[in-house]
C-alpha cells in the first residue's frame, strides 16, 4: 500500500511512523508513506495557506488553491488515485470495519486540515470521503490521520509478524477482548483464573468467549446486536 499525506505539519508524523509496527511495515515494503507539505505549493511571498471566511466569523479557512496544487502533484506520484480522504470532525465516524475496508486498497491519499476548516470547494472538487475519529474537536487532522494509518497498516498482511494476529482482538468480532494474564501466577493477592492454568483449550476458549460477552455487555452495550442481549 502507498499512503500520501497532505499536511501543513509533516514533522508531526515523523516519530509515530518511526517506531514499532509502522516502522517495520515500511522497512519490509508492506507500506510506503510519503508526506507532502501544502505550504510548498503556495506562490506568494508569505506562503499563505489560509484566509478569512467570506461572510465573516471567527477563525481562518484553508484556501483551495495551494491544496489543489499540492493534490495534483501528489496524485501523479503513483499510477492509481486510490481513496481520497479528508480528516475532519464532520466526517463519518472511524470504526474497525472502515479500517478493514481501507486495508484492501493499494493507495490512500489523506488530507489533514487545520484552522476552522477546509474551503468547501476542496471537498466538492476532490470528491473526497470525510472521516472523523470521534466526537471531540482536535486542533487539526494530523493526529486523526495517524490514528487511521495505525489502524489500517496493522491489518495489512505481514505487518504484525507471525506471532501476532489481528483476528483475535477487540472489534475484530465486534466484541471487547477477554482479560489477559501472564506471570506471576499470584500478584498482590490477585490470582490468575484457574481455568487458564488447566490446559483445557476448549474450556479456555469458552471462558474467554463468555468474558468477552460479559465485558461488552458491561462496558460497551452499544456494540452488542439485539441477539446477544
Ligand atoms: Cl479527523 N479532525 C479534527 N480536527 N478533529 C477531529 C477529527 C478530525 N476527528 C475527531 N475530531
Amino acid at each position: 500500500m502507498r499512503i500520501d499525506i497532505l499536511t501543513l505539519f509533516p514533522e508531526m508524523f515523523e516519530s509515530p511512523l518511526k517506531h514499532s509496527i509502522l516502522q517495520r511495515a515500511q522497512d519490509q515494503g508492506i507500506v510506503s508513506i510519503a508526506m507532502a507539505n501544502i505550504r510548498d505549493f503556495t506562490t506568494d511571498k508569505y506562503h499563505k495557506v489560509d484566509d478569512r471566511p467570506y461572510g465573516g466569523g471567527a477563525g481562518m479557512v484553508l484556501m483551495p488553491v495551494p491544496l489543489f496544487d499540492c493534490f495534483e502533484h501528489v496524485e501523479k506520484l503513483a499510477p492509481t488515485r486510490g481513496r481520497v480522504i479528508m480528516l475532519t470532525p464532520q466526517g463519518e465516524p472511524f470504526r474497525q470495519a472502515k479500517a478493514q475496508d481501507l486495508a484492501r486498497e493499494d493507495r490512500l491519499i489523506l488530507i489533514a486540515g487545520r484552522y476552522e476548516g477546509f474551503d468547501e470547494r476542496i471537498r466538492l472538487g476532490l470528491n473526497a470521503e470525510q472521516i472523523s475519529i470521534g466526537d471531540y474537536v482536535l486542533n487539526g487532522g494530523e493526529l486523526a490521520a495517524m490514528v487511521l494509518i495505525d489502524a489500517v497498516v496493522r491489518l495489512l498482511p505481514g505487518a504484525l509478524g507471525d506471532e501476532m494476529s489481528a483476528q483475535d482482538e477487540s472489534f475484530a468480532e465486534g466484541l471487547l477482548e477477554y482479560p489477559h494474564y501472564t506471570r506471576p501466577e499470584v500478584f498482590r493477592d490477585m490470582r490468575v483464573p484457574k481455568i487458564l492454568l488447566s490446559g483445557d483449550h476448549a474450556k479456555i476458549a469458552a471462558w474467554r468467549r463468555q468474558q468477552s460477552l460479559e465485558r461488552t455487555r458491561m462496558w460497551r452495550p452499544d456494540l452488542l446486536p439485539p441477539a446477544h442481549e
